[in-house]
């Protein structure tokens, strides 16, 4: 479809072309539908920590990225923040830390989670995709592609309401991450759609953002797809591929 002769859509359409994609967020994967069902072992829960780490640790990296291609101080300082958040400053571990508090709580060890010698084939290519994206885009559309965040509250609070019932083995002090995010995720995205927003004009460049957000939503979705397929779901691992040691 020639989308250059169609008339943009208003922001409030175009906002809500883009909230219509939470049919592709993660959150609807079976493997978090698992993990939310109380369905994955322990062992499955861990696969997930310590590969999502990979993720966690690329985000400010993919940031930093992000703000060297800022050219208004105004951008910089609001996206700025997002890699103090991660990163941490004094008096204020970061996001890196709260995740390998979460990996502790799971039960794994620091050690194998920062050597990511566990980090599964598809996560690392998922993960250096969106990072690698986010270096040569034009930085607008980097912040677009940011906007799974709009989903991402949900997510983590559904987390938070019924991951310790079904996992009481999970030290509470795991959890400080998600609830860190919910704050978070919604001033990042107040920064995020007001740029997509006001960049994103014709309806040819409107129908480009939302392809930007359909390109992050399978990078979440194809890790989930990887960490399935390495860990399974449940006792028998249903849908689990046995794969060689490197
Ligand atoms: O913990 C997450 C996080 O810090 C970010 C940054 C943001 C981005 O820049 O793309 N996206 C994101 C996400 C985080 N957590 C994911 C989850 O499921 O826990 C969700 C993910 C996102 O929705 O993009």
């Amino acid at each position: 479809m020639n989308t250059n002769t169609l008339i943009p859509w208003t922001v409030e359409e175009f906002a809500a072309q883009l909230r219509v994609k939470e049919r592709c967020y993660h959150i609807h994967h079976p493997f978090h539908i698992a993990m939310n069902g109380g369905k994955c072992t322990r062992e499955q829960v861990q696969g997930w920590v310590l590969n999502r780490f990979y993720y966690q640790i690329m985000i400010p990296i993919k940031d930093s990225a992000v703000l060297s291609n800022m050219p208004d101080k105004e951008h910089r300082r609001l996206w700025i923040q997002r890699i103090l958040d991660h990163d941490g400053f004094e008096g204020d571990g970061g996001g890196i830390e709260a995740w390998l508090a979460l990996a502790e709580a799971v039960g794994l060890s620091r050690e194998e989670v920062l050597s990511l010698e566990r980090v599964t084939p598809g996560v690392r290519f998922a993960v250096d995709a969106y990072v690698n994206f986010a270096r040569k885009a034009p930085w607008q559309e980097a912040v677009c592609s940011s906007l799974t965040e709009l989903f991402a509250p949900t997510i983590h609070q559904k987390r938070l309401e019924n991951w310790p019932a079904h996992y009481p083995w999970i030290d509470a002090s795991g959890y400080q991450y998600f609830r860190k995010r919910l704050s978070e995720a919604r001033r990042d995205v107040e920064h995020g759609l007001r740029v997509t927003l006001d960049h994103f004009k014709t309806r040819s460049e409107q129908e480009r953002a939302l392809g930007i957000l359909q390109f992050k939503l399978d990078i979440l979705w194809s890790m989930l797809d990887s960490i399935q397929v390495t860990y399974g779901i449940g006792e028998a691992r249903e849908g689990a591929i046995m794969r060689m040691p490197t």
